[in-house]
């Protein structure tokens, strides 16, 4: 049913996500940045010449952005402000396109707050 759904989603949102162990190295990425509140990796299956994902450490409920709370505002302001550095270092120099996918609708299958970063080409839009 649709209730039981909704459960079984709301279940899911509070364990543990590929990227958790991303995050304590029991899964090999290609990790291109790291510091004491992030973590940005290459995508395991990219979408364009450069797809990098940039995660926090601490999820503390950031299952997606329609999560955030007060709480989340200096982890939400870090990783916004590493997204430039990233992508200058991964040469993006002449832009690049960052995407949150947010739920079901958003195409969202990790339920673990990422960005994405890509680049490397000519991005189109609308992005479908
Ligand atoms: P989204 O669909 O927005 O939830 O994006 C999740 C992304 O995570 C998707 O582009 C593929 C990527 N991904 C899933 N599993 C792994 C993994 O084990 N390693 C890496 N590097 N990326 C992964």
């Amino acid at each position: 049913s649709h209730h039981n759904q909704h459960h079984h989603n709301h279940h899911n949102h509070h364990q543990l996500t590929i990227f958790d162990k991303i995050i304590n190295k029991e899964i090999p990425a290609q990790i291109v940045y790291e510091d004491d509140k992030c973590l940005a990796f290459k995508d395991v299956s990219p979408q364009a010449p450069v797809h990098i994902l940039l995660i926090p450490k601490v999820k503390d409920g950031l299952t997606q952005l329609q999560k955030a709370e007060e709480r989340h505002k200096d982890i939400l302001g870090h990783l916004m402000l590493k997204v430039a550095d990233i992508a200058h270092q991964n040469n993006l120099k002449e832009g690049y396109r960052v995407v949150i996918n947010d739920g079901k609708l958003g195409c969202q299958s990790v339920y673990h707050l990422h960005l994405h970063i890509l680049g490397g080409t000519q991005m189109g839009w609308p992005p479908g």
